[in-house]
């Protein structure tokens, strides 16, 4: 049996590689970070009582800024494989903790080579290291593949940029195989919800549904490459299970304008949006619903623009060019852009149907407006 070891287990892509890699066969191991509240929503429907015999998931407390503890938790489970996916994942927060980002994002991947090396299992363990399409940053190229230049645009951006080297580096210097995964934007229902598309969709759902009247965006111009997060972690498995350690592009090679997700995300749910206005003063008003579940006046303004969520420097334009790993990994992804929408934007109309009955009962819910 193989044994993956997972830091960022309780993300969405964790929990996503949790599931996959244990329909294989795997043993998984995740690392997750102590918090005052449970943090483990994602994979509770994987968790096994550990009182139990034949446990295949298994978590273990640590966190990236902590070698000791990494050391400990990988000598201690001896992976065949090692998932690099925890960080401090979100472009704009990165520009309020960039020093707390750099030691996540950047020294954190370092820590995991160095404790691989340190044990001196380099030539036994394979390292998957979640880089990412913000590398590209300022358009350099496009559609961008594994030959584009980097120009990163934010911390975070710049700590994965170091990440991303020092899994190159390491690679040359100690023979080791790790690898990268240059992932463009991928979503699902498991997204945090501070991320576009999740903001969107929650936001959409909540205005159908009566439980908020307008959602707030940033840059409604930045185009994006987004692809589901089922699809990337199958990817992300391909690339460890290959002969040689190699670098890949992970992306649709398709991209689209925020304002279009906006727009899309509507539509399936039967609301019509148009625009009107530019920059900060661009608005999104209900031109037609043809949903008679939602009460929605036709010229209500539902989507508005609101400036702090710009980015003190914003990446325009992502399309990536995904040849290689379609070619050499034979990866196909299942859902396109329609697909993901409609998975996401179901999704929450469910969750917050649940609010909505809470509501009518009298019964407070959380207001998400500040998101
Ligand atoms: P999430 O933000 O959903 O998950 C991040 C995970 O990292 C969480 O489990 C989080 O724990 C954990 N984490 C944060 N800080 C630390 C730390 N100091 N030590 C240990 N664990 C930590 O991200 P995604 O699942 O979306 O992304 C996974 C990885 O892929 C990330 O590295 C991200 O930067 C990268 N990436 C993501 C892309 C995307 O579009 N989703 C695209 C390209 C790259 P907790 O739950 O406790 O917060
Ligand atoms: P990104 O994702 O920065 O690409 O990083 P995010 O969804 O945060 O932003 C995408 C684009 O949408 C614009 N935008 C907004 N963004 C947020 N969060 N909130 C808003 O209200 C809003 N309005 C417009 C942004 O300016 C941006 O242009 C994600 C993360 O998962 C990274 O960890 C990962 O590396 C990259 O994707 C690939």
């Amino acid at each position: 049996m193989k044994k993956a070891l997972i830091t960022g287990i309780t993300g969405q892509d964790g929990a996503y590689l949790s599931e996959l890699l244990l329909s294989k066969g795997y043993e998984v191991h995740g690392i997750k970070r102590r918090s005052s509240l449970f943090n483990t929503d994602r994979i509770d429907h994987l968790y096994q009582d550990p009182h139990e015999s034949k446990v295949n998931l298994k978590l273990h407390y640590g966190d990236l800024s902590d070698s000791t503890n990494l050391i400990r938790i990988i000598q201690e489970v001896k992976p065949d494989e090692i998932y690099n996916l925890g960080a401090m994942s979100h472009v704009k927060v990165s520009f309020d903790t960039p020093e707390y980002t750099a030691n996540a994002d950047g020294i954190g991947t370092l820590r995991i080579l160095e404790a691989v090396r340190i044990l001196g299992i380099e030539k036994n363990v394979k390292i998957y290291q979640a880089s990412t399409s913000e590398l590209y940053g300022l358009v350099q190229a496009v559609p961008q593949s594994e030959t584009t230049p980097f120009y990163p645009r934010s911390p975070y951006a710049v700590a994965k940029l170091y990440a991303y080297w020092i899994t190159v580096n390491y690679r040359e210097a100690y023979g080791m195989f790790a690898c990268n995964g240059i992932l463009f934007n991928h979503e699902s229902p498991l997204r945090g919800e501070t991320f576009v598309t999740r903001k969107i969709t929650r936001g959409a759902a909540r205005i159908a549904l009566g439980l908020q009247d307008k959602l707030y965006l940033g840059n409604l111009d930045a185009q994006r490459d987004w692809g589901h997060a089922k699809d990337y972690v199958e990817a992300m498995w391909l690339i460890l299970q290959q002969e040689t350690p190699e670098d890949y592009v992970i992306a649709t090679g398709v991209t689209t304008p925020v304002r279009e997700f906006v727009r899309m995300t509507f539509a399936e749910l039967g609301i019509e949006l148009a625009f009107e206005g530019e920059g900060a003063d661009e608005i999104g008003r209900v031109a037609k619903c043809t949903n008679p579940e939602y009460q929605l006046e036709v010229g209500k303004e539902v989507v508005a623009v609101d400036k702090r969520y710009f980015r003190p420097t914003e990446v325009d334009l992502l399309i990536g060019d995904p040849t290689k790993s379609k070619t050499k990994l034979g990866w196909v992804p299942k859902y396109d852009l329609a697909a993901l929408v409609k998975d996401m934007i179901h999704a929450d109309v469910a969750l917050f149907k649940r609010d909505q009955y809470l509501q009518k009962g009298g019964h407070q819910t959380m207001n998400y407006y500040e998101l």
